[in-house]
Parts: C-alpha cells; structure tokens; sequence
C-alpha cells in the first residue's frame, strides 16, 4: 500500500487529477477520506460513483450536508468531526468537477468488471415457491436499494435483496419470464433469477447508465448510457460484452444516449439521443427484414465506413432532439417529444423521417404513455411533466383528442385490457399524494384517491387478470398500496421503503397494452 492507504497504482491513477484542476486541498483529502469507497478515479467502489454526470440528481448544498452528517440506512458516515466546513465544501467542489481526463469504460474494462454468483439450480423447469411465476411483482425499492418480489395472488413478499445503487428505469424481462434484469444509474446491469430467488450475474456496463432493453428473443440486453457516450450490447445468458457502439452522428458529434427500447416486431433496438438529431436503430434479428433493407447505406462505424457484423447502426436523421419517444401498436412510427419546440414528432422508421407534428405543449412523459381502444380507433395517452393534464392522441391521425385535466403535472399513466380505467398521479405538484382515475370510455376524471395524505403517491402496475391495482406510496415509510380495480378500494397496505416502480411479470412480457415496455 502506498500513500493514504491505496495502492501505488491507483495513487498513480490519480495523480492527473492532482495535477490539473482540483482545488488545491481537495485531492488529497479525497484520496484519504473518500477513495476507499468511491475508488481513486471517483468511479465507485462500494459507494456511488462521484463524477459530475452520476451526480446531477444532487444538489450541491446536498451533498455538503451528505459528507458532513452522513447518510441514513447507509454505509456514508459523516465527516463533520474530522473536516473542517471549508475541506468539506472542498470536497463537494471537487466531486462536482470534471476530472482531467475522462473516465474512460472500454470492452477491457467492461469485462472485468463482471460478477458470476455461484449457482443454484441452474436448470431448475420450475420455481422454488407455489407462487404463480407469471403474477409476481418485482417492486423496486429506491430508499434503501433493494427490491422485493411479490406474490401478486396473495400480495405476500417472497423475498427482499439489495440491488446496485439507484436503479432507475424498469426492469427488463426475459422472454418467458424467468430472469429479470436491472440498471443502475452508476452503469450495473445485474441479471436476477425469479426461479430460484437469487442473483445470477452483474455487470458493469457504462460510468453513467440511462436504462436497458432485453431483445424479445431474449438473446441480447443492450444498455443506453450517457458515459461514455456509448451503447452497450450484452449476451443476455452470461452478461458478458459483446459490443461497444460508440454513439456520434457523420459530423463525427458524440452523444449521451438518452434511452434505448426494444422493438419487437422489427427485431431491433431503437435509441434515443441526447445531443444529436438523430434516432437509431439496431437490428439484432436476421428476420428483421425492413430494418435490413438498404442497410448497406446505413452501416457506420466512426470514420463513417459501412460495416458488417452484429448489430448495425441504421440512423435517421429528425428535425429536432428526441430524448424520449412511444411507438405505435405496429412499431411502424414512434411518436417523440421535441425539446424546442411544444410539440411532438412522429418519425417513421421504414421510410425513415418525421411524417406528422403533434400539438404537445406540456413536455408529454412519453416512456409513460399507453393506449387503449377508443371509438372504434386506437388512442395513446401520455401524462405531461410541466402541465397538469393527460393528453389523449388518436394514432389514426395524430390529433389530439383531448386534453384530460388532473390535480398537477405527473408521471406515470397505467391500465390493463380488463378494466375500463386508467390511473395517473400528480408526482410533479403540490397534489403529489393524489392519484386520478380516468374512464377510458368517457375519457372524464371519474375518482380522486389520496392513500396517504400529505405523502407522494405515484406508480401503478396492475395484477395479471387486472383486478387489482398496486400503488406506491414513494417515501422512506412508505408502502404498497393494494386497490380493488373495480371498487376503487384499499384491500391490503405492504409496508415498504421508498418504493418506486413495480413490474408484473406477466403484463411485461404479454406486452399488456396498459404499461410500459
Ligand atoms: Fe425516469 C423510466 C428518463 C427522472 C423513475 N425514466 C424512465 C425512462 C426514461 C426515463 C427514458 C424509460 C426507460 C425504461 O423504463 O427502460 N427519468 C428520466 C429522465 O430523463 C428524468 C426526468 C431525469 C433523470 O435524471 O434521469 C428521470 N425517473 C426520474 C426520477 O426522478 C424518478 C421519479 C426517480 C428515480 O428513481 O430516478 C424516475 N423512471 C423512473 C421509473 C421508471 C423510469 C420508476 C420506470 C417506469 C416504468 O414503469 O417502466
């Protein structure tokens, strides 16, 4: 061990930073105090990463009050007896500042970086529980990073783990169900076997990771990060890395990936992109016949060369930024949100440009929208982050059907095919302890549900028949809060820490129109 108790190379490693950059007292006081969690380069160890990017979500007045007292139900004890306010605020400078170099996270480091549990019943045909596999809930609990798994019949916990640091995104299912696959905001994709209750794999991906997809033949997990400026491909079996795409438009720009998506039907992955008008698709399946067409042209590599190989980039150049999009039921269009303008686009991705414009002045969540059968025609529904409404758009044409008003801006939108609801929150306002229930039929506010007054109440997910809703209640001493579909009544309360999405098995991989994919 060298100086401050690290190793001489990961000393080496940070004597760029040391040199450029940081103010003065703060590297040093870094490398004894903070390194032996958060690693030397300040990509994380056993606590989080601490670059700029990972630590957007922060407020820096936060994390001063972090280093000095420390942090709750966690290993981050407070420095306030050993530091003075100033190497304290130092400290928060320096974590929030660019490092000299960027970190770089390559196949090499994405390799070693993977994880294999010892297994168990690895070739287990069924699960160790009499649950039904198929109506679990995997409840993602962002207080203390864990997630439990739910019994859906009976609403009883199967069991609880601790996941990698703030995951975020849904989870990802395989194809029949079995496996689940997670990401974390610092880059972990981790592989969870709902079998035998236990972690298969992990590994780390990207510094900054958006979210994952799982190809609907359940051979690939791509993972969107927005550090490096990459896309992931992963064999969904062993985690292991198969390809790094790095993600620049033919001017050579790179871009942080805002999203990536599984498009079933084309047997491609389609991405959004945070700082070029691009969107692209990436084929994984030979029957991805359309997506193939006229490939030969799309093909890149960085010097903008065509390319062979596994999975080509066909991109498609929009008029705006798209950083989040919805596809239609035949996956034919997808429907985004520009950034400029109070407006969406819809892009087709066969002939490969915007075809229509949609009025959207709220700055739709459309990762959140659904759509049901309406009048004879297929609407989509998108709650709005910045305007208290849900807006209601029939895909025959791409108009507006209306603008349905709730208590405040939020979140998430979800139904099922069995019940004639559809259920958002007001995440984004004062009203953030109230959930809305719209009739699909009429399109009118039919009920206002306030499961704990004064507490944010947000995200519903469905059992697999339909005939409960689960809510939760997004705060430390929360809960899941199981409501009659029909009825609109409480039947059971879970106690929970900081629950934010829940995920039902079956509705996932049936692709029930009534959530998020
Ligand atoms: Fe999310 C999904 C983007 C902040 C909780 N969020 C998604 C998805 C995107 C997205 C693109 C869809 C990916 C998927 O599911 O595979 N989220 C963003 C943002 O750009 C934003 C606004 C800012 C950011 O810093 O990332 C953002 N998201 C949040 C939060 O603050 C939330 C509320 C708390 C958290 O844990 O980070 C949050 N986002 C979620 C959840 C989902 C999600 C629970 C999955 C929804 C689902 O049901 O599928």
């Amino acid at each position: 061990m060298g100086a401050f108790g690290l190793t001489l190379a990961a000393f080496v490693a940070l004597l760029p930073a040391l040199a450029r950059g940081a103010p003065p007292a703060a590297a040093p006081l870094y490398l004894q105090h903070c390194a032996p969690c958060h690693g030397p380069t300040r990509l994380g160890g056993t606590g989080p990463a601490l670059l700029p990017e990972n630590l957007q979500r922060l407020r820096p007045a936060a994390a001063i009050e972090v280093i000095t007292k420390g942090r709750i139900a966690t290993q981050m004890q407070g420095f306030a007896g050993k530091l003075s306010p100033e190497e304290i605020r130092a400290l928060a400078a320096y974590v929030y500042a660019a490092p000299a170099e960027p970190p770089r996270w390559t196949m090499a480091e994405i390799s070693r970086s993977r994880v294999v549990h010892p297994a168990a019943r690895p070739d287990a045909e069924r699960p160790l529980y009499k649950a039904d596999p198929m109506n679990l809930f995997v409840v993602v609990e962002t207080g203390d990073h864990h997630a439990t798994i739910l019994d859906g019949d009976r609403f009883e916990p199967l069991t609880r783990f601790k996941t990698r640091y703030a995951l975020h995104g849904g989870p990802k299912f395989s194809p029949d169900g079995r496996f689940v696959y997670f990401g974390s905001r610092d880059g972990w994709v981790s592989k969870y076997d709902l079998y035998n209750l236990r972690m298969v794999s992990e590994v780390r991906a990207g510094i900054n990771l958006r979210n994952i997809a799982v190809s609907s033949d359940g051979r690939f997990v791509m993972a969107a990060n927005y550090l490096p400026h990459t896309l992931v491909a992963l064999d969904a079996a062993t985690l292991e890395p198969l390809k790094v795409i790095e993600v620049r438009d033919q001017q050579g720009r790179s871009s942080r990936v805002s999203a990536v998506y599984d498009a079933a039907p084309r047997g491609s992955f389609v991405a959004a992109l945070k700082d070029v008008k691009e969107i692209w698709e990436i084929p994984y399946s030979a029957n991805a016949e359309p997506v193939y067409k006229g490939l030969v042209h799309d093909y890149r590599t960085k010097e903008g060369i065509a390319e062979t190989g596994p999975f080509p980039v066909r991109a498609i150049a929009v008029d705006d930024y798209l950083d989040d999009f919805f596809f239609d039921p035949t996956y034919a269009n997808l429907i985004g949100a520009a950034r400029s303008a109070r407006r969406g686009q819809v892009v087709n991705l066969d002939v490969k440009r915007a075809i229509e414009t949609v009025d959207l002045p709220g700055l739709p969540h459309l990762g959140s929208g659904i759509t049901w059968q309406w009048q004879g025609r297929r609407v989509l529904a998108t709650p709005n982050l910045k305007e208290p409404v849900v807006s209601v758009i029939d895909t025959t044409n791409w108009k507006v059907v209306k603008q349905i008003e709730t208590p405040g801006p939020g979140f998430f939108l979800r139904s099922h095919e069995n019940t004639p609801y559809a259920w958002t929150d007001s995440f984004n306002s004062p009203r953030r302890d109230t959930l809305t229930v719209i009739d699909k039929r009429s399109l009118e506010v039919v009920a206002e549900l306030r499961p704990a007054p004064g507490k944010t109440v947000a995200h519903i997910e469905f059992t697999a028949d339909g005939r409960y809703a689960l809510a939760s209640i997004w705060e430390m001493d929360g809960a899941v809060v199981v409501y009659d579909a029909a009825s609109l009544k409480e039947v059971k309360r879970l106690p929970m820490i900081k629950p934010s999405g829940k995920y039902n098995v079956h509705n996932k991989i049936t692709r029930s129109e009534g959530t998020s994919h």
